[in-house]
């Protein structure tokens, strides 16, 4: 459902007497600098046009209605839908931070493709605050915000980074975010491959982080640096280290901890050749970094799955692919790909057949385009 579809179908529930928000927050795509954010490192991500739409209205009592899934929440059953953790999120953080926060009536939509590493449970939370901290003029700051959107998502079980809501808070048409995870700071690059697309290709395979390795990994980081620390008191985080600094440090750490320790520092390095890619219009080397950075995910880093790899691997044998990659937090989800614009269509087509007959399940292919991020809708102007 597109923003204007969707204020169609809400229009008649907004209440006359009550303030109400629309907001649109959109979900990202990701570069390169894959669970780098939580090891305060680089990042290279992005906005698209896939996202939330969410009304948000006053009312003395509080109900969640997600359209697309004819869900409602509470409901007669009393079956908290899986969406709800995200919603209860930002209100803990609320209730710790100015206390206890009114009912309301929220109605939203989502076009991100869930558990698709497209960040659609982000787009959710950092919608809801937004529209709360609108409708009840809070005043939060942008950045009060998203730091809140990352505790909201902690709350709700993930040991995950800030990557996402601050890509869904400060998205640019055509641009791509290289975020220092370290002080969260960015800058924007422009992004244009010219006769080359980005094609994103959902496995199918849902992945739910809460439940997968991805706290592991995130604990096991955490231990690394711990171990660094007693190295160097002034180590902060993995991406403190430099290259040069690998085989000293790598001394302290066992083998599996070496593998998670250098895929963070490469990955970290890859972000700055990206960037440097980008900026010389070195679409090659741009293909080339896609490729490597699922390598690592893979083989050192073990957050990729046999449907992940069978995509790339096709990428790899596919004529005029540049590169491809898997891209979120893995064990399932997409995978992102570079290819010449005139061959899009042949590809999806090939590539989904292909993918048919080894899983038996057709992917959902569809070309990235950047947008902007969260943007708010005045509700008082749309009133019927
Ligand atoms: C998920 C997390 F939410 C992000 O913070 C990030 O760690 C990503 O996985 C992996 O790069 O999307």
């Amino acid at each position: 459902m597109t923003m204007q579809e969707f204020i169609q179908k809400t229009k008649s529930s907004i209440p006359k007497d009550a303030e109400s928000v629309f907001v649109r927050a959109p979900g990202r795509i990701n570069l390169i600098g894959e669970h780098t954010d939580y090891n305060l490192g680089l990042c290279f991500p992005a906005a698209i046009e896939q996202s939330v739409s969410m009304l948000v209205c006053e009312s003395d009592q509080m109900k969640i209605v997600a359209l697309d899934r004819a869900q409602e929440y509470p409901n007669s059953s009393n079956e908290k839908p899986d969406w709800m953790v995200y919603f209860e999120g930002v209100y803990k953080v609320l209730e710790k931070k100015i206390g206890k926060v009114n009912p309301v009536n929220v109605y939203f939509s989502s076009t991100i493709p869930s558990g698709a590493g497209l960040s659609s449970s982000s787009a959710i939370t950092c919608a809801f605050i937004t529209a709360l901290n609108e409708l009840y003029q809070w005043a939060f700051s942008k950045d009060q915000l998203c730091s809140m959107t990352v505790q909201a998502e902690r709350n709700s079980g993930l040991e995950g980074g800030m990557m996402d809501q601050i890509t869904i808070f400060n998205g640019i048409k055509n641009h791509a975010l290289l975020i220092n995870c370290k002080n969260w700071s960015f800058d924007s690059y422009k992004i244009d491959f010219g006769e080359y697309g980005l094609l994103i290709i959902d496995t199918g395979v849902k992945h739910k982080l809460v439940d997968s390795d991805y706290n592991l990994r995130s604990r096991m980081c955490k231990a690394i640096t711990a171990k660094l620390q007693a190295k160097n008191s002034m180590i902060n985080s993995i991406s403190d280290i430099t290259t040069d600094e690998i085989a000293y440090y790598s001394q302290v750490l066992n083998i599996e901890e070496q593998e998670l320790f250098c895929y963070v520092i490469e990955e970290n390095n890859r972000v700055i050749q990206m960037k440097e890619a980008i900026v010389q219009n070195d679409i090659l080397c741009v293909g080339k970094l896609l490729f490597e950075g699922h390598d690592g995910l893979k083989t050192k880093y073990k957050v990729s799955c046999d449907e992940l790899d069978f995509l790339v691997e096709f990428a790899k044998n596919s004529k005029g692919v540049l590169g491809a990659r898997m891209m979120g937090g893995g064990f399932g989800g997409s995978t992102i790909h570079l290819l010449p614009l005139a061959q899009m269509n042949q590809y999806m087509e090939k590539i989904s057949e292909s993918y048919y007959k080894k899983f038996n399940i057709y992917p959902h292919c569809f070309p990235a385009q950047i947008e902007d991020g969260l943007r708010i809708v005045e509700a008082n102007s749309i009133r019927e």
